[in-house]
Order: C-alpha cells, then sequence, then structure tokens
C-alpha cells in the first residue's frame, strides 16, 4: 500500500508524491502493487523506481467504485493502480524516476 511522503514542504502538509520505487528498482515487483487513493491530478505524482524495464499504463477497473483506474505496470507486471482516476499525463509530469 501507498504512500511514503518524499517532499513534505512543511509540518502538516500533505504528501503529493507516491513513492513506487528507488534508485534500486521498484518496490513491488512480484506480488502486490501500491494502491493510491484520492488522486488529485495535476497535483500529485508518481516516483518510479529506476530498471532496465519498461513502463506503461492501462485504463482499466481494478480497484475502488466504478470508475476507470489508471494501472501502472512495469514491463507486465502491475506495481501500482491510481483509484478511481484516468486523469494521469507523462506529458505534464505525473511521472518521475528515482
Ligand atoms: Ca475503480
Amino acid at each position: 500500500m501507498c504512500c511514503e511522503c518524499y517532499l513534505k514542504l512543511a509540518e502538516n502538509e500533505p504528501c503529493h508524491q507516491f513513492i513506487l520505487g528507488s534508485s534500486q528498482g521498484s518496490f513491488y515487483q512480484g506480488g502486490g502493487y501500491a494502491i493510491i487513493k484520492d488522486w488529485q491530478a495535476g497535483l500529485d505524482s508518481i516516483l518510479l523506481g529506476r530498471t532496465s524495464g519498461r513502463y506503461s499504463t492501462r485504463s482499466q477497473n481494478l480497484t475502488g467504485g466504478t470508475a476507470l483506474d489508471t494501472g501502472i505496470y512495469h514491463n507486465s507486471d502491475l506495481i501500482g493502480v491510481i483509484e478511481d482516476s484516468t486523469n494521469v499525463s507523462v506529458s505534464r509530469g505525473d511521472f518521475a524516476f528515482a
């Protein structure tokens, strides 16, 4: 499950970066994946681990309510789910690499 706070600007500041990996690789290889709830498009971002694999996203309903979720894949392995939102954009800078 998520999330750990990476950049906390001040006490009680909400966390806006969800950490799914580090410079050592993805935290969620194999079984299990992070569930990112309350995604705030344009405000939140996701930190992905640095690996040799390929990341991709897919819109599908995996968890939460009936709204579509965004599955985050490392190769064919599901590593994270953005619950009930598909408002996720690589070009907007929603993803960063550790
Ligand atoms: Ca859903």
